[in-house]
């Protein structure tokens, strides 16, 4: 059974009886808001639910787990009826929690990403929407949705702005902003959501960030910007999560492959990719070792940042051809 589409996601769930969510390593905001929005929205109509995150809630999404009806990776494992992985591409992504989604009798995954791997009886997959939140909301269905707690329509809120990049990005279609348009119709306050999740960075964070920009530097006539931070500073600032500052690389004019390079331990350098207008820098990362998507990526690597820079440049000129845009 693949594809079965939301309406078969629904059924299996409102039909179980102990439910497991299962979120993916490293998890962003669409992983955290699909969680937080099935969990509550299950809780709501009367199933019992366990939410699994491997790599547990960041602490910049606090304010949405807040609304959790359970608590998160509940130790020991309790008995499953169902597992259903949330916004996950394949089953290592499930870190360690893989053997519990696969041990469940009936498995479920609902996800948006190309190429997705997880083996599932019931499947929601489908690549052309924004996100998983997105996916979630077919699911519930708009009544569903406004007739359940507000961290049901703060958790797909939350799924479809961080994954379109606060609506930057070409994900950013039609339907996700009706959706979106219909949550704050309902009550969610775009004001308050933007104040919690981009007005409440440490002041840790902006100096690193400064420490990177001021570190900006182009090549081959301004198609390639990279910005570094070495071990010297960033030790200062151990717990601080970087990976959003990395798209900071495309905002200057004409780049077309932006690079992040820190030092995350001595002599580990820890490579973030974006590409412009279809800039295939996943192609650059997997040559370097690393994966990822088409337009963001990453790999490490050991060496000083210099001797990185150097092999990363040599790497995207492979790919990037001279005068002209990508190969
Ligand atoms: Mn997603």
């Amino acid at each position: 059974m693949n594809d079965s589409g939301p309406a078969r996601a629904k059924a299996s769930l409102m039909n179980a009886g102990v439910i497991g969510l299962f979120g993916h390593e490293r998890p962003d905001g669409d992983c955290i808001g699909s969680l937080v929005a099935v969990a509550v929205w299950l809780d709501h109509v009367g199933r019992k639910v366990h939410v699994f995150v491997p790599d547990g809630i960041p602490e910049r999404y606090l304010f949405l787990s807040d609304h959790l009806p359970c608590r998160v990776n509940p130790h020991p494992l309790p008995a499953l009826d169902v597992a259903c992985a949330l916004d996950a591409a394949s089953p290592e992504r499930l870190g360690d929690y893989a053997a519990a989604f696969r041990a469940a009798p009936l498995s479920m995954v609902i996800d948006h990403h190309p190429g997705n791997t997880v083996q599932a009886d019931v499947s929601c997959i489908d690549c052309a929407v924004s996100s998983t939140a997105e996916l979630v909301f077919e699911m519930i269905g708009p009544d569903g949705v406004m007739a359940a707690p507000p961290g049901v329509a703060a958790g797909i809120y939350t799924g479809i702005v961080t994954d379109t990049g606060r609506f930057s990005f070409g994900n950013s279609t039609p339907a996700a902003l009706r959706i979106v348009a219909g949550l704050v119709e309902n009550g969610v306050r775009p004001d308050r959501m933007t104040d919690l999740l981009y007005r409440s960075r440490r002041p840790e964070e902006m100096l690193i960030e400064a420490g990177l920009l001021s570190s900006l530097r182009l090549y081959d006539g301004g198609r390639i910007l990279v910005m570094s931070v070495d071990r010297t500073f960033l030790k200062h600032y151990p717990d601080v999560k970087l990976e959003d500052l990395a798209a900071r690389t495309l905002e200057v004019r004409d780049v077309l492959i932006g690079v992040m390079l820190l030092e995350i331990a001595p002599g580990q350098v820890k490579i973030s990719l974006r590409g412009r207008d279809g800039t295939d820098v996943g192609a650059v990362a997997r040559r370097l070792g690393g994966g990822g998507h088409l337009p963001a990526s990453g790999a490490r690597l050991s060496g000083t940042i210099e001797e990185v820079e150097a092999a990363v440049l040599k790497e995207i000129r492979q790919v990037l051809k001279p005068g002209e845009g990508i190969l």
